[in-house]
């Protein structure tokens, strides 16, 4: 049997099927605390949509199967250029960083501009992710995410006709952040997707990861998933959201346009100009495999990017 992608809190499991499922994945694997954790999960389930729902959109199996990333490495080995590129230093620099309060803008061509507290979020629906990871740079790693779907955010705003791309923007606090102090990259850190991108019911504003709250250094209180991309696109403490109609350029475009496009999509067909991406190493193993189109996600995400030439929008 394969790997169980989308695992819905169990409060929002009906079906004994699904249910059986869960609970032999939660027993094979050490998910001890994940499974621990899934009641305390939000409080608005009532309302939330069944699990049929969420399951039409992922299938629960999905190959090859991959074992979760162990905790350490997750949390131990961080890309987060607002403290540091050294990867190992990032999670002690990263206590310092003030999580809250913490406000999210939502503004631009929406009807209804809003700033929304982190209580606000963890009043919708939530949901609970165990994604493929692919970093840009070749390593890989299998979480499980708590958070929320970043298009019940987006729908709050009320998003207007012309509204085309979404521009997520980072904290920018070099008090707090020694590496902001540097001119590594263009501070504030900016990503953006295309609207239909970022209302895939994939794509996650995360605020947890193993159970639990989201680590500083994983970009706590708020950062962005969207697991059929490289990992650069999924921007950690994310403070502002703006609907805009002409596609913007972000951080990563504008520091190397010939490394890093707007899309992104992880693809081992197109090669970095220095590396290529047709394997990557998962976090914690020596042994390469190889990677997938769209990092797995193909069936849920290829028809969003039907008549585009990935070669030349990479
Ligand atoms: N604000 C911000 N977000 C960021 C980055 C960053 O430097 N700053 N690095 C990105 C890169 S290159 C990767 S691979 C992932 C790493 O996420 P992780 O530390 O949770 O594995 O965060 C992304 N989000
Ligand atoms: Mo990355």
């Amino acid at each position: 049997m394969g790997w169980q992608y989308l695992i819905p809190p169990a409060s929002q499991i009906t079906d004994p099927k699904v249910f059986q499922q869960r609970r032999r994945l939660l027993q094979a694997l050490p998910l001890a605390g994940l499974g621990l954790a899934l009641p305390q999960l939000g409080q608005g389930s009532e309302a939330c949509p069944a699990p049929s729902a969420a399951h039409s959109i992922v299938p629960p199996i999905a190959e090859p199967a991959s074992p979760i990333t162990p905790k350490k490495y997750a949390t131990g080995y961080n890309n987060y250029y607002e403290f540091s590129t050294d990867k190992e230093a990032v999670r002690i620099l990263a206590r310092r960083l003030t999580l809250s309060p913490w406000e999210l803008t939502l503004s631009g061509a929406v009807a209804k501009p809003l700033t929304l507290d982190l209580d606000a979020i963890a009043k919708l629906c939530p949901v609970e992710r165990i994604y493929r990871f692919r970093c840009v740079e070749g390593w890989s790693m299998v979480v499980p995410w708590q958070g929320v779907m970043l298009k019940d955010i987006i729908a709050l705003a009320q998003p207007l006709s012309n509204a085309r791309y979404v521009r997520f923007r980072a904290i920018v606090n070099p008090k707090e952040m020694i590496g902001q102090r540097h001119p590594t990259l263009d501070w504030p850190y900016e990503e953006a997707l295309r609207l239909d991108e970022a209302m895939h019911p994939l794509t996650l504003l995360a605020t947890g990861l193993y159970g639990a709250s989201l680590p500083p250094q994983n970009g706590a209180p708020l950062r962005l998933v969207v697991p059929w991309k490289y990992g650069f696109k999924s921007i950690k403490a994310v403070q502002h959201i703006e609907l805009l109609t002409e596609q913007p350029t972000t951080t990563w475009q504008r520091a190397a346009p010939r490394e890093y496009g707007f899309y992104a999509n992880v693809n081992p067909e197109v090669a970095h100009p220095r590396w290529s991406q047709r394997r990557e190493v998962p976090l914690g193993q020596s042994r390469k495999q190889p990677t997938l189109m769209f990092n797995g996600y193909a069936e849920q995400v290829a028809h969003l990017y039907q008549g585009l030439d990935l070669q030349q929008h990479y």
